[in-house]
């Protein structure tokens, strides 16, 4: 149902996810955390017996394509790997949601003469009361210095925050989820893109959480991974460092409210030649250096706690 060498709908993605379910039977079953705005289903597989959980987001942003693809391959790794090489989902439960945002996604998706204007939404869409611009910024969206640094109270901005902290559906059902499970979960890891960097917490301002260093070296065994697979640089450190402060985002809330120890955001392919734009002909490989990534930021964070 799924390839990696295109870009595919909401749809297919939820199709490919049940298959996955028929196919794999005790070691990878689809979850749901609810529905967004418009009504589609927020839908993921979870895989693995381990009582380490890891939890994995994609399409929290709508234009950035590469995202859901590398999350839905993520599934693809980890549902095939299961019946060989079992170990590390013997010891943890990777939970893999590819679209966050389904309905930014959709729209991203929808063309036509509009076409410019669609491919480039980042937003939900959710309805503003009292305005006629349309949706809110999810990873400004999260009550983490909510409203603060590098989001704006502006319906019509692209980094609207939102009219309250946690008002999308979307978000509201991550924050759910995530606070349910907090007893096991020991890691959040959100990929968007583009520009190659991984972050570690706080991206709200400069201030570091106590057990920074620790964060630090399992993003740098990260990026240390990424490199010897496909040889790609990814910068390492704080988004408050290395791009701008910006308060309200799903990292910095799983840290700081819901407790994950490890918080973890990618800025996936390219550095900009491309950008948003991606060629989905570099799906497979941004996927293949990101299973090293991610195998190896699982296992070196494991070590310690
Ligand atoms: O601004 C963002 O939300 C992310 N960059 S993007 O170009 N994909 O929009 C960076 C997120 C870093 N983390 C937080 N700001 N919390
Ligand atoms: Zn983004």
């Amino acid at each position: 149902p799924l390839t990696w060498t295109a870009y595919h709908s909401a749809d297919d993605h939820h199709q490919y996810m049940d298959f996955i379910e028929q196919n794999y039977k005790g070691l990878c079953e689809t979850f749901s955390i609810g529905t967004s705005t418009e009504g589609r289903d927020l839908r993921g597989v979870k895989c693995g017996l381990g009582k380490r959980e890891v939890w994995i987001d994609g399409g929290i942003h709508a234009r950035e394509w590469v995202s859901p693809a590398v999350v839905s391959c993520l599934i693809r790794e980890y549902s095939q790997r299961s019946v060989n090489h079992q170990d590390l989902l013997r010891k943890h439960t990777i939970y893999m949601l590819p679209i966050l945002n389904p309905d930014g996604y959709e729209y991203t998706r929808s063309g036509g003469s509009a076409y410019r204007r669609r491919r480039f939404w980042r937003k939900t869409r959710s309805r503003n009361p009292g305005s006629s611009c349309i949706g809110a910024d999810p990873n400004r969206n999260f009550d983490a210095h909510w409203g603060e640094t590098g989001s704006s109270m502006d319906p019509c901005s692209d980094i609207y925050a939102g009219s309250r902290p946690f008002s999308e559906p979307e978000t509201r059902a991550l924050r759910d989820f995530l606070l349910g499970r907090v007893h096991a979960m020991k890691m959040y890891i959100s990929f968007h893109s583009y520009s190659q960097m991984l972050f570690v917490p706080y991206a709200f301002s400069k201030e570091r959480p106590a057990d920074y260093k620790e964060l630090l070296r399992v993003a740098k065994a990260g990026e240390k991974a990424i490199r010897r697979t496909s040889g790609k640089a990814y910068r390492v450190g704080q988004a408050s460092q290395l791009l701008y402060e910006a308060a309200g985002g799903s990292d910095d809330w799983a840290k700081s409210k819901a407790g994950i120890k490890y918080s973890f955001t990618f800025e996936l392919r390219d550095k900009g030649r491309q950008g948003f734009l991606l060629s989905a002909s570099q799906i497979e490989d941004t996927c293949t250096e990101i299973v090293a990534a991610v195998d190896t930021m699982i296992t070196t964070s494991a070590e310690q706690d």
